[in-house]
C-alpha cells in the first residue's frame, strides 16, 4: 500500500508515521509537511537517519496545489490528512491561517484525490467540531456540529467538504473525530507538555479560568491504532468518533503532573479564561468499538505517567524547541531533501 500522510512532522502525525512503520513495514509512506512552527523533523528521528527505505519526507504545503500534484501523480492508495493549524488560542488571535490551511488545504487534497482516483481519504478531525457539553452526556457521530472557536469552525468546514466529496463524487472518505491526545512529541503550547515544562523549571502554571473545564484524554498510540483500523476497514462516507472515556478537569491533570514531579501546588496560577472556552468534551466511541473492533490499550494513569517520564527523559527535545534550535534543524533537513 502507498500512503500519503500530511502533517507527519507534528505531534499525532509523527506518532502515526512511527506506528505505521512498526505495524506495516512493507507500506510505502510519503510524509509531506510544511514544517511550520509546529512541525519538528526530529520527531522523525530514526526514520530519516536510516536511509529511508520505503519512507520519504517532503517539505510541502497542502495549500499549494502545484507542489502537491506530483505526489499524487505517482499514484496513491490512500491519503491521511493530519496537516492543520491545531492550537485553539492561536486561532483566536490569528484566525486567517486556520481557514487557509484547515479548509483550503484540505480541499486542495480532496480535489487532487478525486482527480487522481485515490482509493481512500481519511480526514483527521476533532471532537471540538461538536462544540461544548454540559455536565452530562456524550458526543456521538450524530451530534450537531456547533463549533465555537475559529479552529473548530475551520475543522468542521473541512469535515463538510470531505462529506460532500463522498456524497457528490462517490469518493471513499472517512472522517475521524478524536478527543484530546497526549503523549510524546506534543508541542509545548498544549496543556500537558506546557505544564510539564513549566513545572520542571519552577515557573507558574497558567490555568485558564476556574480550572474546571473537562477534556477527555486519549494516549496518542490509541488514536493511531484507531486511524489504522479506519484506513483499512472504515465504511465509505462514515464518521468515527474516537475517545477513551478519560474525563479529567484541567486542575486534575495539572495536579497529577505536579505530584509526579514533586512540585508544589502553589505553582498553579489562575489566569484569564480563554474566550469562548468550551466547558466539557466527552466522546461516545461505541461505533468504532463495535463496528471496527477498536480497543484503547493505555489507561489514563499509565499513559500520563509514561508521558511525564518521556518529557523528563527528552529534555533536549524540549530545549531545542524553547531555544528555537529545532527550526534550523527543520531547514537543514528540508534542504537535504
Ligand atoms: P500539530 O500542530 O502538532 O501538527 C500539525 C502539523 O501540520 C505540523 O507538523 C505542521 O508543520 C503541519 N502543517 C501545518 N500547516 C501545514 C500546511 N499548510 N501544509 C503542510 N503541513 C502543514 O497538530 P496535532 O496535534 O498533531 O494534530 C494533528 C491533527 O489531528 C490536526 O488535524 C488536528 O486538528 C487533529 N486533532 C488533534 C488533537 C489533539 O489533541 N492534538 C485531537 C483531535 C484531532
Ligand atoms: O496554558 C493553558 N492553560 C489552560 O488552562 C493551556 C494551553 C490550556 N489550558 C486549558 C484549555 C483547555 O480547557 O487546558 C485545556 C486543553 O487545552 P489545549 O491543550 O489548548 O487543548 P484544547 O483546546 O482542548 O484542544 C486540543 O484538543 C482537541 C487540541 O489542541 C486540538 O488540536 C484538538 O482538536
Amino acid at each position: 500500500m502507498k500512503i500519503l500522510i500530511t502533517g507527519g512532522a507534528g505531534f499525532i502525525g509523527s506518532n502515526f508515521v512511527h506506528y505505521m512503520r512498526g505495524k506495516h513495514p512493507s507500506y510505502d509512506i510519503l510524509n509531506v509537511d510544511a514544517l511550520t512552527y509546529a512541525g519538528n523533523i526530529t520527531n522523525l528521528d530514526g526514520l530519516t537517519e536510516q536511509g529511508n527505505g520505503n519512507y520519504r519526507f517532503v517539505r510541502g504545503d497542502i495549500r499549494d496545489r502545484a507542489a502537491m500534484e506530483p505526489l499524487f501523480q505517482a499514484g496513491l492508495d490512500a491519503v491521511i490528512n493530519f496537516a492543520a493549524e491545531s492550537h485553539v488560542d492561536r486561532s483566536i488571535s490569528q484566525p486567517d491561517i486556520f481557514v487557509t490551511t484547515n479548509v483550503v488545504g484540505a480541499h486542495t487534497l480532496l480535489e487532487l484525490a478525486k482527480t487522481y482516483g485515490v482509493g481512500k481519504f481519511v480526514q483527521i478531525s476533532t471532537d471540538e467540531v461538536y462544540g461544548t457539553l454540559g455536565p452530562a452526556g456524550l458526543f456521538t457521530e450524530s451530534s450537531p456540529l456547533a463549533p465555537n472557536s475559529p479552529y473548530s469552525a475551520s475543522k468542521a468546514s473541512a469535515d463538510l467538504l470531505a462529506r460532500a466529496y463522498h456524497e457528490t463524487y462517490g469518493m471513499d472518505v472517512n472522517i475521524t473525530r478524536c478527543s484530546n491526545n497526549y503523549g510524546p512529541y506534543q508541542f509545548p503550547e498544549k496543556l500537558i507538555p506546557l505544564m510539564i515544562s513549566h513545572a520542571l523549571q519552577d515557573k507558574p502554571l497558567p490555568l485558564y479560568g476556574d480550572g474546571l473545564n473537562v477534556r477527555d484524554w486519549l494516549y496518542v498510540a490509541d488514536h493511531c491504532s484507531a486511524i489504522d483500523l479506519v484506513l483499512h476497514h472504515g465504511k465509505a462516507g462514515e464518521v468515527y468518533n474516537i475517545g477513551g472515556r478519560n474525563e479529567r478537569t484541567n486542575t486534575q491533570v495539572v495536579t497529577t503532573i505536579l505530584e509526579a514531579l514533586g512540585k508544589p501546588a502553589s505553582l498553579i496560577a489562575h489566569v484569564r479564561d480563554r474566550p469562548g472556552h468550551d466547558r466539557r468534551y466527552a466522546i461516545d466511541a461505541d461505533k468504532i468499538r463495535t463496528e471496527l473492533g477498536w480497543k484503547p490499550e493505555f489507561p489514563y494513569e499509565r499513559g500520563i505517567r509514561a508521558t511525564i517520564e518521556w518529557y523528563v527523559a527528552n529534555a533536549e527535545w524540549m530545549k531545542r524547541i524553547e531555544t528555537g534550535a529545532y527550526r534550523s534543524m527543520n531547514d537543514a533537513a528540508a534542504a537535504g531533501d
